[in-house]
């Protein structure tokens, strides 16, 4: 392990290119490595690219076992000449850009929450247009807001998000186009639904209850909900986000039609009906609900997605249902949880 001087720690690994991953001198950036998607999309993007072609970074220090599997810089995605000085040093052809404050927090720190969200897209951007790499922002359903149809939502409808969230990423959806418009920049990005995965937790969104339930499920058989039983959301399961998320990546830039973001559906759920898939597996599992602010946010978003588009331009499907989700969530934490 390298420490250089301004604090980054770099890893370098002896990688050996096999099964799917393609030989490339050329890497991808991932910041905002250590967040929900980040950690699993590194640990992807490395079992495609190989370990030392995928470079993580991200404000927080990460675990040692993280350190070890790759390289790392910490880094402030504000920090733009670091930003610029890490791709150039790293031939860096691919960024994935995942640093974002979510739903609830953004409603705590507006400033910071639009500072983060607005400014590091937009600087991006513009390192992208200088740079010439491929970039891809996550955009989310909180673009759509109380006045949108909310079934089956289409990709083109009503988009006035009420929380500042919401209003961040819709105006990153507008940069991205203006950005692919303008100057080219070959900028993609899906509206992701509520996001669901075993190896890392949510922090500060409204749906991270579908996340925390299955912990508490398996170690105390009870949860308490924030949001009340019929509010029905879009979910994924997180295998099929990274699949998305890389096969737009990976789709040929004509097939990329809407370079604002994507609308991509896979599962809808209600909390009731989520405890009732659960009781399948634990039958003394007990649900209770005491909604709290995020409640106002859930109630303005779609219950379901239109994601035509998608599958339509590069081929989007999802694999993961609600019983196939549920019963992977609950064998991978059980394994977890027994480990430990
Ligand atoms: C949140 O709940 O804030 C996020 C989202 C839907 O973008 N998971």
């Amino acid at each position: 392990m390298k420490s250089t001087k301004e604090g980054c720690v770099e890893m370098t690994k002896n990688v050996h290119l096999q099964g799917k991953q393609k030989a490339m001198k050329e890497s991808v950036l991932v910041i905002g490595a250590k967040g929900q998607i980040g950690s699993e999309l590194v640990e992807e993007l490395r079992r495609i690219y190989g370990d030392s072609n995928v470079i993580a970074t991200d404000i927080k220090m990460p675990s040692d076992e993280f350190l070890n599997s790759g390289p790392f810089y910490q880094l402030d995605v504000l920090d733009f000449p670091k930003v610029s000085e890490i791709i150039r040093k790293h031939n860096v052809k691919q960024v994935y850009l995942l640093a974002a404050l979510l739903s609830a927090t953004a409603e705590q720190k507006v400033k910071s929450a639009w500072r983060l969200n607005m400014e590091g897209l937009l600087g991006t951007l513009e390192l992208a247009r200088e740079e010439k790499f491929k970039l891809f922002w996550p955009s989310s359903i909180a673009v759509f807001g109380p006045n949108t149809p909310r079934e089956n939502t289409p990709q083109f409808t009503i988009t006035e998000p009420s929380t500042v969230y919401g209003i961040s990423k819709l105006a990153g959806e507008r940069w991205c186009e203006y950005y692919f418009e303008k100057f080219n920049v070959d900028v993609r990005s899906i509206r992701y639904p509520g996001l669901i995965g075993y190896k890392s937790e949510p922090g500060g969104g409204t749906t991270d209850y579908a996340v925390h339930i299955f912990h508490e499920a398996i170690k105390n058989k009870t949860y308490e909900c924030f949001l009340s039983e019929n509010t029905e959301l879009p979910m994924m399961y997180m295998h099929d986000a990274l699949r998305a998320t890389i096969g737009l990546m990976d789709a040929s830039a004509d097939q990329v039609k809407i370079r604002s973001s994507y609308n991509v559906g896979a599962i809808s759920f209600t909390p009731k009906q989520l405890a009732a898939e659960i009781r399948k597996h634990i039958p003394d599992f007990t649900i209770s609900y005491k909604p709290d602010v995020r409640q106002q946010y859930a109630d303005s978003w779609p219950k379901s997605i239109d994601d035509s588009h998608a599958r339509k331009d590069w081929n989007w499907k999802p694999e993961f249902d609600l019983k196939g989700m549920t019963e992977d969530m609950l064998s991978h934490i059980q394994a977890m949880v027994q480990h430990h």
